[in-house]
């Protein structure tokens, strides 16, 4: 859950705006349009002005906004990085300028902590776990081989890095769980439909999808049930993210359990950029709670989901 912001009277007590330079990683899916409205909608509400940019999932992009909002000396930086790897240089120009950064949703592999006041964002390892550990259950009465295929997010991204390594641990320990393909559906819905329909035509014997978000699930169904296949049954389907057209899937039992990633980071964001403006310290490492869902829990909560 978010913390509630209470900053009603629109910024620190006087002086002129909050300027907050926010670059954005894109618009591939439901989790990231989720996470843009609940920052823009956030920060109207906290009297922050927000710059805004879309790197249409390109870091260079990225990289360039940051370079801008260097230029036009807003108060505070913060992004989700679209991969890792490759944001020193601009972070160290960022820290030059003394401008203070904040890392939302996806983490850096920078060693120099220096370069950030703090990362919100959920621990990705933990997410893959959860989806392996329920899938160890689920399974605990069948001999085996359960053939698993899994779609990976975007390429370097600390979210597909980290779901696939949670994930692979907690099934390593049972041979009989086999990931026969794992690749790349980029996290959107297209990639997931058609990397499917690969997967499908070289592997007649699949028996589970692991896909790091709800979008490459959902794409994913389409090309199971084109096969002439029931998702959630002839396929189990686990999927991470629970936005409400993957909720609404598993509530109709085509997915069998989501790992929650919460997007709803806007209101923490702006209480995190508030106190780095005023010279306060805040944690370096801020964690999204969130929690799972099974079909059942799915019917439950659907009318009241934010996104
Ligand atoms: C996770 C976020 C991922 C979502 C995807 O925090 O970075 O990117 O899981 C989104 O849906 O595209």
């Amino acid at each position: 859950a978010c913390g509630d912001d209470d900053s009603g009277d629109g910024g620190g007590g006087g002086g002129d705006k909050l300027t907050i330079g926010f670059a954005q990683v894109g618009a591939e899916s439901g989790w990231r349009t989720a996470n843009t409205k609940s920052i823009q909608e956030s920060a109207k509400a906290a009297g922050v002005e927000l710059k805004f940019s879309d790197a249409q999932g390109k870091q260079e992009n990225q990289i360039k906004a940051i370079r801008s909002f260097i230029t036009q000396r807003v108060d505070v930086i913060a992004f989700s990085p679209v991969v890792e790897s490759g944001w020193d240089t601009v972070l160290k120009e960022a820290k030059d300028a003394e401008i203070p950064v904040i890392l939302t949703d996806r983490a850096i592999d920078s060693t120099d902590e220096s370069l950030y006041e703090s990362f919100i964002g959920s621990d990705f390892v933990l997410e893959g776990k959860k989806a392996g550990e329920w899938l160890v259950e689920d399974e605990k009465d069948e001999p085996g081989p359960v053939n698993i295929v899994e779609l990976q997010g975007t390429p370097g991204a600390a979210p597909a890095n980290d779901r696939k390594a949670g994930f692979a641990d907690a099934i390593k320990a049972d041979p009989k769980f086999k990931i026969i393909a794992s690749q790349t559906g980029q996290f959107t819905r297209t990639d997931g439909k058609q990397v499917m329909e690969t997967f499908l035509k070289s592997h007649p014997d699949i028996d589970v999808l692991y896909a790091h978000n709800d979008d490459m699930g959902l794409g994913a169904i389409e090309a199971i049930e084109a096969a002439g296949k029931t998702p959630g049954k002839d396929i189990k389907i686990i999927t991470v993210d629970a936005v409400k057209d993957g909720m609404t899937a598993l509530s109709e039992g085509k997915i069998n359990f989501i790992v929650e990633c919460s997007p709803l980071l806007g209101p923490q964001l702006m209480d995190l950029a508030k106190t780095v403006a005023d010279g306060g310290t805040v944690d370096k490492r801020v964690l999204t709670e969130e929690t799972t869902f099974t079909p059942e829990q799915a019917k439950e909560v659907l009318p009241e989901r934010k996104y």
